[in-house]
């Protein structure tokens, strides 16, 4: 009965594991949507199909996309889960299109059923939710199921007369999605790649990149049609200064040899050339393209909070791993946040932190968001100890990665790592927040030898007069400004000389500074107007940048952002690194 197929199509699916015996295994199937069931079938050459399952489709529950960073062992990559009675068929597409396509069909054909009103939205693997960590498999599910919407819907107003009226609302402000977002607690949207959203709560901008110029080149809503949505922030006719984002399509001449344009008198003869120039030149555009956002295709960045609002993390979303250092404050364990997000947790050891301060300083902490400071997710005070949730990063603190690859990292590398450094501490300066304890040791890194900054404003809660006091034994001393030693006067000044210090333990590749010499001859020679000599590795330039960093009076030092475009012009001069590059490329 062919007129009853609604699809029908090779896909990949994983067992369901009905029996405790069924091995886990993908296997390709030929699927059959019908108006009432759901079947699939194998297909062997030459032979007739084998119809191997089948649900109806009356006792389906939910349809939706699966979001996961899983490996999945099989070549279709984009899943989709049907649950049915007490299973999870999880099915596998060959691309998103095809994804959508499915769950909109099935979501269509089950909408009047006696649906969840929760599911999961990542997978059951391994004996968990991905999502949220239940041990249980029927355990209810932990994101509301909306059976209208599908990953190819915008979640905006379903009519276009109300699309219309929202978009054209002054007042909002729209913006697209960079990465793919999967809802951690009921008061998350889940968010889609390349899709607009209306930002409804603007008080908290550490989830969108507000920047005059920002632009991506997207697919537009019009097939095979390419849009440019740039955001500017310029003031509207009546003065407004909402930063808006506005959406140019790149077309194409009507002339024999094909060219393209955005705003009509600059025709271009590729979308690259077309992009590079208005890249310089407004030419009609409401500003020029001055930042390329990311396209999403690089793991997505640690959100400022796991969710929306949330700070305070529950002791059962974290699963424990192994212990992976210990600080000032006691171990660090790598754990899981429920399930799925990769973290550090410091576990605070009694009497080592001035708990009642951190816990209000935390939330501000929190909102200190930029890709080159290690994240503080949350803060977890259920426990005898407290611990602190942050972004977890691969391969540990700067100091030690330098020692252990030696001779290993190029110039140009050690040159990325302090411009990482500086990007983040430039962002603390701006955000009048001072680290007070900059150093190597207290910077991690992470995957392609980015570095960022952590650790920042947390000395002001050590409980430790050796740390605290510049007489102690354990104050660093040998990163500290002149003013810091003298009169405990810290600033955005006095962080810019630690991070002269930390250059040069980057291109000393990670040698203790001064060497053996004690505190107490470093405060002398100091005083005496010596420095840390110029590393092998560091030329002139980078030399004198450090030097800079190690003026004599606070005043006379040099903000972090203006280093940074010192930074960049010797990475201009030479054969420039990845992040070199990628930097340039988001600045230029
Ligand atoms: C089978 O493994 C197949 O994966 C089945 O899928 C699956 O049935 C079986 O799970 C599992 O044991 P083998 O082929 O290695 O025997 P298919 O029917 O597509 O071949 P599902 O339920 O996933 O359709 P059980 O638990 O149903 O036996």
């Amino acid at each position: 009965m062919t007129s009853n197929i609604i699809l029908e199509e090779f896909l990949f699916k994983k067992s369901q594991q009905k029996r405790r015996t069924s091995p886990c295994n993908y296997k390709e199937r030929y699927f059959i949507l019908r108006k009432d069931e759901l079947a699939y079938y194998e297909y062997r050459h030459a032979k007739k199909p084998t119809l191997k399952g089948s649900i109806e489709l009356s006792r389906i529950k939910c349809v939706e996309i699966v979001r996961s960073d899983v490996h999945i062992p099989c070549s279709f990559k984009y899943p989709f889960q049907v649950v049915h009675d007490n299973y999870c068929l999880y099915v596998f597409a060959p691309d998103k299109d095809t994804q959508q396509k499915w769950v909109w069909a099935l979501k269509e054909e089950t909408k009047n059923n006696n649906l969840l009103n929760k599911y999961h939205p990542n997978f059951w693997v391994d004996g968990r939710w991905r999502c949220c960590s239940q041990t249980e498999k029927l355990a209810a599910g932990c994101v509301e199921y909306d059976p209208t919407k599908n990953g190819s819907r915008k979640p905006l107003p379903p009519t276009p007369k109300d699309n219309r009226r929202q978009f054209s609302d002054p007042g909002a402000m729209v913006v697209v999605a960079l990465y793919d977002f999967i809802p951690q607690g009921a008061g998350d949207l889940m968010l889609h790649r390349q899709e607009e959203y209306i930002v409804t709560d603007q008080s908290d901008p550490n989830w969108w990149i507000d920047k005059e110029g920002a632009f991506i080149v997207r697919n537009s809503r019009q097939a095979g049609v390419y849009t440019v949505s740039v955001l500017t922030k310029a003031l509207g006719s009546t003065g407004e200064n909402h930063p808006k984002v506005k959406h140019y399509h790149i077309r194409e001449t009507l002339t024999d040899e094909l060219k393209y344009y955005l705003a009509e008198r600059y025709v271009f003869n590729s979308i690259p050339d077309l992009i590079h120039y208005h890249q310089h030149n407004a030419a009609g555009l409401i500003t020029r393209l001055r930042h390329p956002v990311s396209g999403g295709r690089e793991k997505a960045p640690a959100t400022a909070g796991f969710s929306y609002g949330k700070w305070e993390i529950e002791p059962s979303e974290l699963n424990f791993i192994e212990e992976v250092g210990s600080g000032q404050f006691g171990v660090v364990q790598l754990g899981y946040w429920n399930g799925n997000s990769k973290v550090a947790i410091k576990m605070i050891k009694e009497g080592a932190m001035s708990e009642e301060d951190f816990r209000e300083e935390a939330k501000i902490m929190m909102r200190l968001s930029h890709p080159k400071l290690v994240q503080l997710h949350g803060v977890c005070t259920k426990e005898t100890s407290m611990y602190l949730v942050f972004e977890f990063m691969d391969h540990g603190c700067l100091s030690d990665y330098l020692r252990n690859h030696k001779g290993n990292i190029s110039r140009e590398t050690l040159l990325g790592m302090c411009l990482d450094v500086c990007e983040g501490m430039a962002y603390l300066e701006r955000a009048n927040f001072i680290h007070r304890d900059l150093a190597a040791r207290n910077c991690l890194v992470g995957e392609n030898y980015e570095v960022k900054v952590s650790d920042f404003g947390m000395t002001r809660f050590v409980l430790d007069d050796q740390y605290t006091s510049s007489l102690g034994s354990k104050f660093p001393v040998k990163w500290s400004a002149p003013e810091v030693i003298q009169y405990s006067k810290f600033s955005s000044k006095s962080d810019v000389w630690s991070f002269g210090v930390v250059m040069w333990e980057v291109f000393s590749e990670g040698k203790m500074p001064y060497e053996n010499r004690s505190n107490g001859e470093v405060v002398e020679a100091i005083g005496a107007g010596q420095r840390l000599l110029r590393p092998k590795l560091a030329s002139d330039f980078i030399y004198q940048l450090m030097e800079w960093c190690w003026k004599e009076k606070a005043f006379d030092k040099v903000p972090h952002e203006r280093l940074g475009i010192k930074l960049k012009e010797v990475a201009v001069q030479g054969d420039v690194c990845r992040q070199v590059q990628n930097w340039l490329r988001h600045s230029k």
